[in-house]
């Protein structure tokens, strides 16, 4: 059943003679925090069309939405916005900066380089189903993005959406196998001002025949710095908690990077994993590899 504590709202139509009202309802996130994301669990349905976020960014930052835990056979979407007459509302005049519109439940995400401001984060029923509902979670962070504040060291994007589900990856005792993906983090060719995509992450799960696997992943085909990191998502939350990262690398420039770590078969079917590949600074495409191998731990 539907769940979750309204904010305040405001009635976008009113029509007497159906009898219909639609509305919009408002929550006020306050600064935008970097760790622990907001969050917040809750549903739309024919009355309640559509809910707005509204936060300010203190800093050059990444903005992080995850529209998560949609229920199945239902569809919401998310869009983000720059209130630019700073009212707290979403007018037809607010800069539209980004959407994402992924068909089914499947995850809604954004990861888009703000300066200092106030912004909106816009959540909108696409289907409800035949039960005229739906249920959602919204997460919210701002992490800190080049040029990073002095004594505000630089913080990857800590959501993680199933942007690309990679699968299953079931290995025999002397399989070994290689997923690759082409991406890019930063602004894409037909946008040069705008950071719009700080980040992709990958969500699999794997198996081996022996103890475990050994997952290697490398990036290579840069031409700017993005970096690569492997998430054990413990608590299933999509959020990146302290502990939770098991590998990682981060060299400067446009150097190539890699990693090779061992998963025992128990953690494997434990816990959620992503490969997450994020923006430090500037643009670039990439080719990541990553590749599976079942071994004896
Ligand atoms: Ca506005
Ligand atoms: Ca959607
Ligand atoms: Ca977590
Ligand atoms: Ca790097």
């Amino acid at each position: 059943m539907p769940l979750g504590c309204r904010g305040y709202q405001l009635l976008k139509v009113y029509s007497p003679k159906g009898g219909v009202n639609m509305v919009t309802s408002y929550f006020d996130v306050g600064s935008a925090p970097a760790y622990h994301p907001y969050s917040n669990s809750i549903y739309l349905d024919d009355y309640y069309t559509d809910d707005v976020y509204t936060f300010s960014v203190d800093q050059t930052s990444s903005i992080n939405l995850n529209l998560h835990n949609i229920t199945a056979n239902d569809d919401a979407d998310l869009e983000l916005y720059e209130d630019t007459n700073n009212n707290g509302v979403l007018d037809d005049t607010d800069q539209y900066l980004a959407g994402s519109w992924n068909g089914g439940n499947s995850d809604d995400s954004i990861n888009y380089q703000v300066t200092a401001g106030n912004y909106l984060a816009q959540v909108y029923h696409y289907d409800l189903g035949s039960d005229g509902w739906l249920n959602y979670d919204l997460d919210l962070s701002a992490t800190p993005i080049f040029p990073f504040p002095a004594n505000d060291p630089a913080q990857a994007p800590n959501l993680l959406p199933r942007e690309v589900e990679v699968g299953h990856i079931a290995l025999g005792s002397l399989d070994s196998e290689t997923i690759t993906q082409f991406g890019w983090v930063g602004h894409d060719d037909n946008d040069f001002y705008t950071d719009s995509n700080t980040a992709d992450t990958y969500h699999f799960s794997a198996s081996g025949s022996n103890d475990g696997v050994d997952i290697s992943v490398d990036l290579t085909g840069l031409s700017s710095d993005a970096d690569i990191r492997l998430i054990q998502d413990h608590n299933w939350n999509q959020i990146v908690d302290p502990g939770e990262v098991i590998a990682s690398s981060t060299f400067g420039g446009s150097s190539s990077e890699s990693f090779s770590t061992y998963v025992d078969n128990f953690d494997l079917a434990s816990y959620d994993h992503f490969v997450q590949v994020y923006q430090y600074y500037g643009n670039t495409n990439y080719d990541l590899n990553m590749t599976f191998e079942s071994v004896i731990g």
